[in-house]
C-alpha cells in the first residue's frame, strides 16, 4: 500500500484514533448490508420499512420474523480480516475508540473491547413495557431467505412484549454512547471511516465532526460515497483486505 511518508508518520504519531465502522465491515463474513443491490437488506424487504416502532406495532410477527433472520446470519458468521485488524489495533495505538452501526458482535469476538453500539445489539433484546433483557435461544444458522413471520416472545417478568435491541429509524440513540462518540470524533487525531454508506443520521455527523476538528480522515470503501471528497484520504477496495495493508504499512508490529 503506498502511502505518503507525511501521513504515515501522521499516523504513526497519533494518540487518539476512532475507527467508525457500518455494514460494510461485516460484509466479508457474509452478512447483507443495507444498500448493496446484491443482498442488500434494503432491497429484497425495504430494511427501512420495517426497521421502525410502526412496522413494529403494525406486524410485530413480520419485524421479528426478519431480525430472528437476520441473527441467524450472524450466528453463522465469524468476524472477517477488517474486524481482526481493527481489535490488533486496539493494542497499538494509545486510545482507540471503536465505534459501530452495526448490530451484531463480530467486533466483539474479533477480540475488539468498548465497543460503542450506537444502533444496539441484535443480540439483546428486551421487553418493551419493563424494558427487561430478554435470553434469547441460540439463534438458528439456517440462512434461510428473507425469515417468515415469528410472533415475538413475551417478558417472563411482566408479559410485556419483546422487541428486538436495536435503535430504530424515528428512534433516539443511546445517550451515552453517542456522547462518547461525539466526545471521541471531535478529539480524535486520526477517524478511520469502514465500510458505511454514511446515510444515516446522526451517525453520519460523526466523519463531519473528525473532518471540523481536522483530523487524518480516512475512508476504507468498495464504492464512492459523498466523503470522498473531504477525507484526508480515500482507499478503496474491501475492509478485510485494506485494514491489514494499512496496519502494516503504518503499524508494522499489528502484523
Ligand atoms: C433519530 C439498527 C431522532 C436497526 C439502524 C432526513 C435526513 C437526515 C436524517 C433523517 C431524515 N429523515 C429521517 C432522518 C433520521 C434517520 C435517518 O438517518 N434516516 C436516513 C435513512 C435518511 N435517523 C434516525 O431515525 C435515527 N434516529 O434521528 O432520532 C430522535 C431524537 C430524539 C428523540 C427521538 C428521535 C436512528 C437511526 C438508526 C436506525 N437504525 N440500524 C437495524 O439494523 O435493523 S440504521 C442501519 O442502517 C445501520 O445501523 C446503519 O446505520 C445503516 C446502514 O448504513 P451502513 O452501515 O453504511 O450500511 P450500507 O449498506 O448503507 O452501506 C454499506 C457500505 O459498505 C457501502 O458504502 C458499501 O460500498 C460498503 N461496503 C460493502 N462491502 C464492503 C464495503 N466497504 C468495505 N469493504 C467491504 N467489503
Ligand atoms: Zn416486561
Amino acid at each position: 500500500m503506498q502511502l505518503g511518508a507525511d501521513l504515515v508518520s501522521r499516523l504513526q504519531r497519533a494518540r487518539r484514533v476512532v475507527v467508525f465502522t457500518g455494514a460494510g465491515v461485516s460484509a466479508e463474513s457474509g452478512i447483507p448490508t443495507f444498500r448493496d443491490r446484491q443482498s442488500g437488506l434494503w432491497c429484497n424487504c425495504d430494511a427501512q420499512a420495517l426497521a421502525t416502532p410502526e412496522a413494529f406495532e403494525r406486524d410485530a410477527a413480520l419485524v421479528w420474523g426478519w431480525y430472528e433472520w437476520r441473527r441467524s446470519f450472524v450466528a453463522a458468521s465469524e468476524p472477517n480480516a477488517a474486524h481482526r485488524a481493527i481489535a490488533a489495533l486496539q493494542g497499538r495505538v494509545a486510545q482507540l475508540t471503536l465505534i459501530t452501526q452495526n448490530v451484531d458482535d463480530l467486533h466483539e469476538r474479533a477480540g475488539s473491547a468498548a465497543v460503542l453500539h450506537l444502533h444496539g445489539h441484535i443480540g439483546r433484546p428486551y421487553c418493551s413495557a419493563c424494558r427487561s433483557e430478554h435470553a434469547l435461544p441460540p439463534a438458528a444458522t439456517s440462512t434461510s431467505d428473507g425469515g417468515g413471520r415469528l410472533p415475538p416472545p413475551r417478558c417472563s417478568r411482566c408479559g410485556g412484549r419483546v422487541r428486538p435491541g436495536v435503535v430504530w429509524f424515528g428512534e433516539a440513540l443511546p445517550a451515552l454512547e453517542w456522547e462518547q462518540a461525539v466526545a471521541a470524533a471531535r478529539g480524535c487525531d486520526v477517524f478511520l471511516c469502514v465500510g458505511t454508506s454514511s446515510v444515516v443520521e446522526p451517525a453520519a455527523g460523526l466523519t463531519r465532526a473528525a473532518i471540523a476538528a481536522a483530523a487524518a480522515t480516512i475512508q476504507v470503501n468498495i464504492e464512492r460515497t459523498w466523503l470522498d471528497e473531504l477525507v484526508t484520504l480515500n482507499l478503496r477496495g474491501p475492509a478485510g483486505t485494506i485494514l491489514p495493508e494499512l496496519l502494516a504499512a503504518v503499524w508494522p508490529d499489528t502484523r
